[in-house]
Parts: structure tokens; C-alpha cells; sequence
């Protein structure tokens, strides 16, 4: 499959993302957001794959939304075009998804990172939700999750006042899982990638169902699908080689089954 705005690179296990507009800063258009989404699932359904690296470029990750495709669209043209709705897409990804960010990630480029299952930031990395500097708000889920990461106060002065927050203070907040710099960040979320494939395929499903669960439901209701999951993998092969390899001392043979 080739792509206008998207390229891709498979290492090993690891199937890599990167998006490919540099003279618009990555913003999304149509075109890119369609082919991000067609690349990445497909790789989600690439049984040779077991996780996904999604980056940008030294300057940035990924601008947000393309402000000039939709500076004219009226709300009737926004919501036909599915410009919002399509960022539900990652949701259903299944293989795990690690964003590596260098650069900007602003507006709808911060909820796509926020939407990944990790994120490794280069020192460089700024991320901010910009929006209300051109009469809007986050509409790719920015609110919900920045709310939900870094609580009500922070996540209020982002998205009112622009406050943009550099990857220190991202792995400060818990928003990043380490900061690199930017030369290694991408080597170093395939790295990361490369450890989860792996390990056993259908437990990383099941363990990022699970951990999503908690942004998703109220506490009853997450216990009981961490517990609907664990009970599942029981019926995996996988299951038994890892217990089995376990007691017999040695490493275990995954066969994602
Ligand atoms: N949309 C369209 N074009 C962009 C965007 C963008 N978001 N960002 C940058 N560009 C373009 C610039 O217009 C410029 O084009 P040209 O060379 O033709 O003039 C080129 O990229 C390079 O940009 P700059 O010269 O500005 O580069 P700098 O390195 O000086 O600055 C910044 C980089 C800081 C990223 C700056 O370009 C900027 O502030 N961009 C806008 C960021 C922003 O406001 N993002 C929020 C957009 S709204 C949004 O994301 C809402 C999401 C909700 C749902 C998503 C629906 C798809």
C-alpha cells in the first residue's frame, strides 16, 4: 500500500507509523487522516505485527487539525465530513500504540498522542491544545482526557488560556513515559514497542482493554472486565506455556493463542 502522507516501516514486530506532511507541520487534512488510520489498521491486523509505533518529525508531531481546510466549513459540513468522529477509530486499534514525540503536538496532534497507549518525548516536545487562540475548543477528545490525566485545574488552563506544557513537565504530570533525546525517541519507543511484541499478544490485548476500561467506566464496572479478561486468557494456550515455562524454569514460547 503506498500512501501520499503516511510512510511506513516494519522492524521486526514493530510496524511504524510516521506521518509525512512536513511543510504543514503534520496538520491533519482529510488525506492524512484518512491514510494514518488505514496504516495503522493495518498493521492492527498484521498478524506479524504485535505493536505500533506512531511518530511525526523533528518539528513536530503533528500541528492539529488543518486549520485552513475547515476555516469556511459550516457545523453541518464539519459533522458530515466525520472530521471529529474519525479519531474514535483508534480506540479500536487492539495491538498497543506508542506515540514518539518530538516537536509540536497541539491541538488534535495532543489528543492523537493522548490517545496512544504510551508515549515516548524528546526533550523538544511541546504539547498544548492551541485551540481557543482561534475561537474553538479541543474536539478529538483533548477536554476528556486532559481532564482525566492531569485533573480539572491544569487541564482548565490548557484548554482555556493555552497553556502548553514541555515533556518534562509531561512526564512529570504522568502524560509521558520517559524523555529522550530527540535524536533516539523514535529508536527508543521501537525499542519499547519491541519489548511488549514480545510478550504473550493475546495478555497485551486483554491488559490494554482492561487498563482503558478505568477511563471508561465507573470502579465496579472496570474490576469486572479486568476480571472478565484475566478469566478469558485462561482459555489461551499461551496461558498454560507461561505457567508451565514458569515452573519449568525457562522461557516461555508465545504463540498468540
Ligand atoms: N493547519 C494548517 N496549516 C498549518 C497548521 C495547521 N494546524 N500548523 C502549521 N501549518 C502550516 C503553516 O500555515 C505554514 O504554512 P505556510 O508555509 O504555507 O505558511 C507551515 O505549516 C509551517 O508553519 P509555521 O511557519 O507556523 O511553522 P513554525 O515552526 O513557526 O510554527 C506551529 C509551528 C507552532 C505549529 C504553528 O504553525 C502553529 O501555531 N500552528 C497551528 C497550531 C494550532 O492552532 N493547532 C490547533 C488546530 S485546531 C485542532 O487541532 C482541533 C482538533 C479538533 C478535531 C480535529 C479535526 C480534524
Amino acid at each position: 500500500m503506498t500512501y501520499k502522507t503516511v510512510l511506513t516501516e516494519v522492524r521486526g514486530k514493530v510496524g511504524i507509523v510516521r506521518l509525512n506532511r512536513p511543510e504543514a507541520r503534520n496538520a491533519f487534512n482529510q488525506l492524512l487522516l484518512r491514510e494514518m488510520f488505514e496504516a495503522l489498521e493495518a498493521f492492527d491486523r498484521d498478524d506479524e505485527i504485535h505493536a505500533l509505533v506512531l511518530t511525526g518529525d523533528d518539528k513536530a508531531f503533528a500541528a492539529g487539525a488543518d486549520i485552513k481546510e475547515m476555516a469556511e466549513a459550516s457545523p453541518f459540513e464539519m459533522i458530515q465530513s466525520r472530521r471529529v468522529e474519525v479519531f474514535d477509530r483508534m480506540r479500536l486499534i487492539r495491538k498497543p500504540v506508542i506515540a514518539a514525540v518530538s516537536g509540536w503536538a497541539l491541538g488534535g496532534g495532543c489528543e492523537v498522542a493522548l490517545s496512544c497507549d504510551l508515549i515516548v518525548a524528546s526533550e523538544t516536545a511541546k504539547f498544548g491544545q492551541p485551540e481557543i487562540t482561534i475561537g474553538v475548543i479541543p474536539g478529538a477528545g483533548g477536554t476528556q482526557r486532559l481532564a482525566r490525566l492531569l485533573g480539572k485545574h491544569l487541564a482548565m488552563e490548557m484548554v482555556l488560556n493555552n497553556r502548553t506544557l514541555t515533556s518534562t513537565e509531561a512526564q512529570q504530570f504522568g502524560m509521558v513515559n520517559r524523555v529522550v533525546p530527540v535524536e533516539k525517541c523514535l529508536d527508543e519507543a521501537v525499542t519499547l514497542a519491541g519489548e511488549i511484541a514480545e510478550r504473550a499478544p493475546l495478555a497485551v490485548s486483554m491488559g490494554k482493554d482492561a487498563v482503558n476500561a478505568a477511563f471508561e467506566t465507573s470502579l465496579t464496572e472496570g474490576l469486572a472486565a479486568e476480571r472478565r479478561n484475566f478469566h478469558v486468557l485462561f482459555a489461551t494456550q499461551d496461558q498454560k506455556e507461561g505457567m508451565q515455562a514458569f515452573a519449568e524454569k525457562r522461557k516461555p514460547a508465545w504463540k498468540g493463542k
